[in-house]
């Protein structure tokens, strides 16, 4: 469940069939991630008894083919080692097992509740480079929130694409979401400021802009997301609450320097990683979380309205090695 709110007010809690159905489709979703990690270790401890170093190297290649990315596959490995030279694990029937405990340990990043209640309306940018997905995602989590009783909107910052706007407008109309936008080609934070005045003369709940997919590396397009940040704030004290970055799983290691970037130039509080469907790159989960230590909210395993899931590292985990 993701938390929206401070913990006493946690809204639904989904039903146990909803959580098996949601299971089973993180699974299918990253059924390719799953063979990259959990079939290639079973492959290599088949008929080992004894966890060797050779066995050890085996495991790292696959670690490391699996987009964990170097410093993390290191780590990983020198806590089995540490488990083995303590005794702690001495058969390689036990391998699985210790990594799945090891993992959900490098997941599991401390962040705040969300507290949607006291901060209304409340404010997420969606920023990220072409193509991650923020727009669907942003369609995404206008259901997600409306399904928990939210009254949500949508602003169209993203007033440099053609038809970035009418493809918001799309997701609006699927979703019954109100968008407020501008012309193409206007400032985008004259479209957020517009944006804000409206989500409080119109009392909705949380606002979530969409903005231009930019690369990272052109200093005048993060110029001007620091520019619809200071324009946020000034409309509404606090805005924007939230910004998440969306990165696309199938570009691996590319992702952790995408994020690096925008980390430094934004404050990103939260992560939000698409198409792990699509790709046996899913490890670069882990990466992401060792070497940014933001949290990951939210996971996109599929194109569907429900395939945008709130990130669960014990269900993520579970999921790549059932
Ligand atoms: N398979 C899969 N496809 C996804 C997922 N999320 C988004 N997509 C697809 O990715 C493509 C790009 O999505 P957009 O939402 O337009 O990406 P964007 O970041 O807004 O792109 P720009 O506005 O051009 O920067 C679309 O075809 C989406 O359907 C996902 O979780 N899984
Ligand atoms: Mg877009």
């Amino acid at each position: 469940m993701f938390g929206w709110f401070g913990k006493k007010q946690q809204k639904s809690v989904p039903k146990e069939e909803d959580r098996k159905g949601f299971f089973e489709r993180l699974k299918q979703g990253l059924s390719r991630t799953r063979e990259a990690i959990s079939q290639n270790l079973d492959r290599i401890v088949m008929g080992k008894k004894e966890i060797t170093p050779e066995l050890l190297d085996e495991l790292e290649e696959v670690l490391f083919t699996a987009d964990l990315g170097v410093s993390t596959t290191m780590e990983l490995i020198q806590d089995v080692k540490e488990r083995v030279k303590r005794k702690e694990l001495n058969d390689s029937s036990k391998l699985k097992e210790a990594l799945k405990d090891l993992m959900k340990n490098i997941l599991t990043i401390e962040r705040q509740p969300l507290e949607l209640d006291s901060k209304r309306p409340f404010v997420i940018i969606i920023i990220g480079v072409n193509g991650v997905g923020k727009t669907t995602t942003i369609g995404k989590l206008g259901h997600h929130l409306k399904s928990e009783g939210l009254n949500p909107l949508f602003v169209a910052a993203d007033t440099f694409r053609a038809a970035a706007i009418e493809q918001l407008e799309i997701w609006g109309e699927r979703v019954g979401i109100p968008v407020i936008k501008q012309k193409p080609g206007a400032d985008p934070s004259a479209v957020v400021y517009d944006g804000l005045e409206a989500a409080v003369n119109r009392g909705f709940d949380v606002v979530l802009i969409d903005t231009a997919g930019r690369l990272h590396t052109k200093h005048n397009l993060m110029d001007e997301l620091m520019k619809i940040q200071r324009v946020a704030s000034k409309r509404l004290e606090g805005a924007p609450h939230e910004v998440w970055l969306v990165l696309d799983a199938t570009t691996g290691q590319n992702a952790i320097s995408q994020a690096k970037s925008f980390k430094e130039a934004m404050g990103v509080t939260g992560i939000i990683l698409t198409k792990l469907d699509g790709t046996a790159k899913g490890g670069v989960v882990l990466a992401i979380a060792k070497e940014l230590q933001i949290p990951i909210l939210w996971i996109g395993v599929g194109e569907k309205l429900e395939d945008l899931r709130p990130f669960d590292p014990e269900e993520f985990v579970e999921a790549i090695f059932d």
